[in-house]
Protein backbone atom coordinates (compact mmCIF):
# COMPACT_ATOMS: atom_id res chain seq x y z
CA UNK A 1 0.00 0.00 0.00
CA UNK A 2 1.86 3.13 -1.16
CA UNK A 3 0.40 5.61 1.23
CA UNK A 4 0.83 3.52 4.09
CA UNK A 5 4.54 3.08 2.96
CA UNK A 6 4.81 6.97 2.42
CA UNK A 7 3.69 7.60 6.01
CA UNK A 8 5.56 4.87 7.62
CA UNK A 9 8.91 6.73 5.73
CA UNK A 10 7.87 9.96 7.21
CA UNK A 11 7.34 9.23 10.60
CA UNK A 12 10.49 7.13 11.05
CA UNK A 13 12.05 10.25 10.85
CA UNK A 14 10.31 11.65 14.09
CA UNK A 15 10.44 8.35 16.52
CA UNK A 16 13.02 6.91 17.88
CA UNK A 17 14.08 3.22 16.82
CA UNK A 18 12.45 1.37 19.68
CA UNK A 19 9.39 3.30 19.52
CA UNK A 20 9.43 2.79 15.66
CA UNK A 21 9.45 -0.75 16.12
CA UNK A 22 6.47 -0.78 18.65
CA UNK A 23 4.75 1.36 16.28
CA UNK A 24 4.96 -1.30 12.99
CA UNK A 25 4.08 -4.40 15.98
CA UNK A 26 0.76 -2.04 16.57
CA UNK A 27 0.72 -1.83 13.15
CA UNK A 28 -0.08 -5.37 12.36
CA UNK A 29 -1.16 -6.91 15.39
CA UNK A 30 -3.93 -3.85 14.76
CA UNK A 31 -4.40 -5.31 10.89
CA UNK A 32 -4.75 -9.01 12.43
CA UNK A 33 -7.59 -7.77 14.78
CA UNK A 34 -9.50 -6.20 12.01
CA UNK A 35 -9.09 -9.57 10.04
CA UNK A 36 -10.75 -11.52 12.98
CA UNK A 37 -13.49 -8.40 13.72
CA UNK A 38 -14.25 -7.52 10.16
CA UNK A 39 -13.01 -4.39 10.87
CA UNK A 40 -11.64 -2.23 7.81
CA UNK A 41 -8.28 -3.30 7.64
CA UNK A 42 -6.62 0.07 5.51
CA UNK A 43 -8.00 1.96 8.78
CA UNK A 44 -6.57 -0.06 11.50
CA UNK A 45 -2.99 -0.56 9.51
CA UNK A 46 -3.06 3.47 9.36
CA UNK A 47 -4.32 4.27 12.75
CA UNK A 48 -2.27 1.45 14.28
CA UNK A 49 0.58 2.88 12.40
CA UNK A 50 0.32 6.52 13.57
CA UNK A 51 -0.96 6.12 17.18
CA UNK A 52 2.28 7.24 18.26
CA UNK A 53 3.57 9.62 15.74
CA UNK A 54 3.75 12.35 18.51
CA UNK A 55 5.64 10.20 21.67
CA UNK A 56 8.55 11.67 20.73
CA UNK A 57 8.12 15.17 21.34
CA UNK A 58 9.19 16.27 24.65
CA UNK A 59 6.91 16.95 27.11
CA UNK A 60 7.50 21.14 27.33
CA UNK A 61 6.86 21.04 23.42
CA UNK A 62 3.97 18.97 23.36
CA UNK A 63 2.38 21.36 25.82
CA UNK A 64 3.55 24.46 23.65
CA UNK A 65 2.00 22.52 20.39
CA UNK A 66 -1.20 22.36 22.23
CA UNK A 67 -1.35 25.66 22.86
CA UNK A 68 -0.68 26.58 19.62
CA UNK A 69 -2.70 24.88 17.99
CA UNK A 70 -5.49 25.32 20.39
CA UNK A 71 -5.47 21.59 21.98
CA UNK A 72 -7.25 21.89 25.12
CA UNK A 73 -4.68 20.94 27.91
CA UNK A 74 -5.80 19.49 31.35
CA UNK A 75 -4.34 20.02 34.72
CA UNK A 76 -3.47 16.18 34.64
CA UNK A 77 -2.34 16.65 31.00
CA UNK A 78 -0.03 19.58 32.44
CA UNK A 79 1.32 17.38 35.26
CA UNK A 80 1.85 14.44 32.79
CA UNK A 81 2.67 16.01 29.32
CA UNK A 82 2.71 12.05 28.16
CA UNK A 83 -0.59 11.85 28.38
CA UNK A 84 -0.78 14.48 25.46
CA UNK A 85 0.51 12.15 22.60
CA UNK A 86 -2.33 10.32 22.22
CA UNK A 87 -4.55 13.57 21.28
CA UNK A 88 -1.43 15.95 19.60
CA UNK A 89 -0.87 12.40 17.85
CA UNK A 90 -4.44 12.24 16.23
CA UNK A 91 -4.25 16.24 15.39
CA UNK A 92 -0.64 15.57 14.02
CA UNK A 93 -2.04 12.37 12.00
CA UNK A 94 -5.01 15.03 10.32
CA UNK A 95 -2.05 17.79 9.75
CA UNK A 96 1.30 16.03 8.39
CA UNK A 97 0.39 12.48 7.22
CA UNK A 98 -2.75 13.96 5.76
CA UNK A 99 -5.50 11.71 7.34
CA UNK A 100 -9.03 12.88 6.69
CA UNK A 101 -10.65 10.11 8.26
CA UNK A 102 -12.32 10.80 11.20
CA UNK A 103 -13.03 7.10 12.72
CA UNK A 104 -8.50 6.73 12.28
CA UNK A 105 -8.47 10.19 13.73
CA UNK A 106 -10.54 9.16 16.82
CA UNK A 107 -8.96 5.97 17.64
CA UNK A 108 -5.62 7.63 17.87
CA UNK A 109 -7.19 10.06 20.24
CA UNK A 110 -8.31 7.89 22.15
CA UNK A 111 -5.61 4.92 22.25
CA UNK A 112 -4.26 6.08 25.64
CA UNK A 113 -7.21 6.75 28.28
CA UNK A 114 -10.07 5.06 26.31
CA UNK A 115 -13.79 6.69 26.25
CA UNK A 116 -16.90 4.94 26.65
CA UNK A 117 -18.92 4.24 23.61
CA UNK A 118 -15.74 2.93 22.02
CA UNK A 119 -15.72 1.78 18.49
CA UNK A 120 -14.16 -1.18 17.04
CA UNK A 121 -11.86 -0.07 15.67
CA UNK A 122 -10.76 2.32 18.84
CA UNK A 123 -10.97 -1.17 20.57
CA UNK A 124 -8.43 -2.66 18.20
CA UNK A 125 -6.00 0.26 18.65
CA UNK A 126 -6.26 0.35 22.21
CA UNK A 127 -6.18 -3.14 22.64
CA UNK A 128 -3.28 -3.92 19.64
CA UNK A 129 -0.63 -1.35 21.63
CA UNK A 130 -0.51 -3.31 24.78
CA UNK A 131 -0.34 -6.49 22.96
CA UNK A 132 2.02 -6.07 20.00
CA UNK A 133 4.69 -8.60 20.37
CA UNK A 134 7.70 -6.08 21.17
CA UNK A 135 5.75 -5.54 24.03
CA UNK A 136 7.19 -6.38 27.21
CA UNK A 137 5.71 -9.07 29.41
CA UNK A 138 2.68 -7.24 31.69
CA UNK A 139 0.83 -8.79 34.05
CA UNK A 140 -1.49 -11.85 33.14
CA UNK A 141 -0.33 -11.07 29.03
CA UNK A 142 -0.42 -14.47 27.99
CA UNK A 143 -4.07 -14.28 28.75
CA UNK A 144 -5.18 -10.81 27.68
CA UNK A 145 -2.92 -11.71 24.29
CA UNK A 146 -5.84 -14.85 23.98
CA UNK A 147 -8.81 -12.91 24.91
CA UNK A 148 -8.09 -9.92 22.39
CA UNK A 149 -9.04 -12.93 19.56
CA UNK A 150 -11.68 -14.38 21.58
CA UNK A 151 -13.47 -11.98 23.19
CA UNK A 152 -12.67 -8.06 22.46
CA UNK A 153 -15.11 -6.47 25.20
CA UNK A 154 -13.46 -8.87 27.96
CA UNK A 155 -10.28 -7.91 26.76
CA UNK A 156 -10.62 -4.39 26.98
CA UNK A 157 -11.96 -4.32 30.28
CA UNK A 158 -9.12 -6.66 31.55
CA UNK A 159 -6.61 -4.40 29.93
CA UNK A 160 -8.66 -1.22 31.85
CA UNK A 161 -8.66 -3.08 35.22
CA UNK A 162 -4.68 -4.24 34.88
CA UNK A 163 -4.14 -0.72 33.77
CA UNK A 164 -5.66 1.03 36.87
CA UNK A 165 -4.08 -1.67 39.53
CA UNK A 166 -0.61 -0.97 37.52
CA UNK A 167 -1.09 3.08 37.95
CA UNK A 168 -2.52 2.89 41.62
CA UNK A 169 0.26 0.84 42.69
CA UNK A 170 2.97 3.08 41.57
CA UNK A 171 0.85 6.43 42.61
CA UNK A 172 0.18 7.79 39.53
CA UNK A 173 -2.15 10.60 38.87
CA UNK A 174 -5.09 9.04 36.77
CA UNK A 175 -6.48 11.14 34.08
CA UNK A 176 -10.54 11.16 34.81
CA UNK A 177 -11.24 9.37 31.39
CA UNK A 178 -9.39 6.63 32.35
CA UNK A 179 -11.32 6.38 35.41
CA UNK A 180 -14.69 6.88 33.31
CA UNK A 181 -13.49 4.73 30.24
CA UNK A 182 -13.16 1.87 33.20
CA UNK A 183 -16.60 2.68 35.18
CA UNK A 184 -18.54 2.51 31.98
CA UNK A 185 -17.17 -0.83 30.75
CA UNK A 186 -17.32 -2.12 34.46
CA UNK A 187 -21.11 -1.31 34.34
CA UNK A 188 -21.52 -3.90 31.52
CA UNK A 189 -18.46 -6.11 32.01
CA UNK A 190 -17.50 -6.28 35.50
O1 LIG B 1 2.39 5.19 24.12
P1 LIG B 1 2.53 3.76 24.59
O2 LIG B 1 3.56 3.60 25.67
O3 LIG B 1 2.71 2.80 23.49
O4 LIG B 1 1.14 3.35 25.29
P2 LIG B 1 -0.01 4.33 25.82
O5 LIG B 1 -0.26 5.42 24.87
O6 LIG B 1 -1.15 3.44 26.17
O7 LIG B 1 0.61 4.98 27.09
C1 LIG B 1 0.89 4.15 28.18
C2 LIG B 1 1.44 5.01 29.27
O8 LIG B 1 0.45 5.98 29.62
C3 LIG B 1 1.77 4.21 30.49
O9 LIG B 1 3.09 4.55 30.90
C4 LIG B 1 0.78 4.64 31.51
C5 LIG B 1 0.31 5.98 31.00
N1 LIG B 1 -1.08 6.21 31.36
C6 LIG B 1 -2.19 5.57 30.93
N2 LIG B 1 -3.28 6.01 31.55
C7 LIG B 1 -2.85 7.00 32.37
C8 LIG B 1 -1.46 7.13 32.25
N3 LIG B 1 -0.73 8.02 32.93
C9 LIG B 1 -1.37 8.83 33.78
N4 LIG B 1 -0.69 9.74 34.48
N5 LIG B 1 -2.73 8.76 33.96
C10 LIG B 1 -3.51 7.86 33.31
O10 LIG B 1 -4.72 7.82 33.51
FE1 LIG C 1 0.71 5.77 22.99
FE1 LIG D 1 -2.26 1.82 25.61
FE1 LIG E 1 1.85 2.77 21.55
Amino acid sequence: NETITKMQKRLKKHLDRERYEHTLGVMYTAGALAMRYGSDLEQALTAGLLHDCAKCIPGEKKIRMCDKYHLHVSEVELANPSLLHARLGAFLAAKRYHVDDKTVINAIACHTTGRPEMTLLDKIIYIADYIEPGRQELPNMAVVRRLAFEDIDECLYRILKDSLVYLNSRGIPIDPMTEKTYLYYKKYLG
